[in-house]
């Protein structure tokens, strides 16, 4: 197994690559979406809203090649692109009218990271992405870290998806009522169009599941929300590059089933393409996110499974509670990294 640290937006700098490879790390994922724009542009109807994802430009083969250089440069690989622009797909996770010409602009994506020698691409099929986390003190020694206990569950506004303002000038309302049964159909129409071309890009589609594992949020239906689900989203497009962008905080999170079960069950069929470690406390609807030694998961038992399946991909940290200090950030991840570090250490010499 290999470790694996995960960069977003504007932190894929040569001093967070560094730091990346002092802490033992040999894969990165770049969640490359920036979200730190214009937020305070934001009509008051878009609250809570990311920011704006309208004028967002595909990432081309030569942007993409140039990203893996960079982080070639400082000795580490680039394992995986985590999800894409919200603005890339809105009208695929909508059913909109621009639906056709963003799946063709999917695709040529997918042939871009495949030529960049990008082996997994993260995705996650949902209207809200994460949505109804408050942050404070829950986590060891009062560590700032995120919660899930009472989220507002207004509806979601036109214009927006995934959390981002994709059409500002959208009329004032709220997104059309959906049934779970037509969010599956759009997710079955997304897999039959873009896995071929996967499998011929050589990339995996990796499935993060709904975090929050709620059944639905703001209104709207979520699909993988319970660890059985992965298995009915595998079955309805097989192919050997569906796979998932498997969060242990998450799938702990989900009101049913046994997080151990869910590791081996998939980890049995090959199916995870890189692993989210988190530890949390609690199960929705109301849990925290803690320390990766300090929640009701034993990360190490996870780890064995694992390993005695066979698994060779990247494990990386998920979020961490924030640590006090100058940086907070930095000093959450290189704890997280050093106990997984250790742990890998220890279960390969078993
Ligand atoms: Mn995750």
């Amino acid at each position: 197994m290999k470790l694996g640290l995960a960069l977003v937006g504007t932190a894929v700098t040569r001093d967070n690559l560094r730091f990346a490879r002092q802490a033992g790390v040999t894969h990165i994922v770049v969640h490359y979406t920036n979200y730190e724009m214009d937020r305070d542009k934001l009509l008051p109807r878009f609250k809570g809203a990311y920011g704006f994802t309208c004028d967002a430009q595909l990432w081309t083969y030569e942007e993409l090649r140039d990203l893996r250089s960079m982080v070639n440069a400082e000795g580490l690989e680039l394992e995986a692109l985590e999800n894409f622009n919200p603005g890339f797909w809105s009208d695929v996770l909508l059913d909109g009218p621009r639906k056709q010409e963003q799946i063709e602009n999917l695709k040529k994506l997918i042939g871009n990271a495949g030529k960049a020698g990008i082996p997994i691409f993260g995705y996650a099929f949902n209207l809200m992405n994460v949505w109804g986390h408050t942050h404070g003190p829950y986590a060891r020694g009062q560590a700032e870290t995120a919660a899930f206990l009472e989220p507002e569950e207004s509806p979601i506004p036109s214009g927006m998806v995934w959390n981002m303002v994709y059409d500002p000038a959208a009329p004032a309302g709220i997104l059309a009522p959906l049934t779970r049964e037509e969010l599956w159909a759009r997710l079955e129409y997304f897999l039959r169009e873009i896995l071929p071309v996967a499998e011929e890009s050589g990339v995996v589609l990796a499935a993060h599941p709904d975090d929050p594992p709620m059944p639905t949020l703001r209104g709207a239906p979520r699909l993988i929300h319970q660890p059985s689900l992965y298995q009915k989203l595998f079955d309805l497009v097989p192919s050997p590059n569906s796979q998932a962008e498997f969060c242990v905080g998450t799938i702990a999170e989900m009101a049913e089933g046994d997080t151990y079960e869910a590791v081996d069950q998939y980890s049995r069929q090959g199916k995870i393409a890189y692993v989210h470690l988190r530890n949390v406390r609690g199960k929705v609807p109301r849990y925290y996110e803690v320390f990766i030694d300090e929640g009701d998961t034993d990360m190490i038992r996870v780890l064995r499974i694992l390993h005695h399946n066979g698994y060779q991909g990247v494990i990386t940290p998920d979020h961490t509670p924030s640590m006090t200090c100058a940086a907070p950030w930095h000093a959450g991840m290189a704890f997280a990294l050093g106990y997984i570090k250790a742990a890998l250490t220890l279960i390969e010499q078993e």
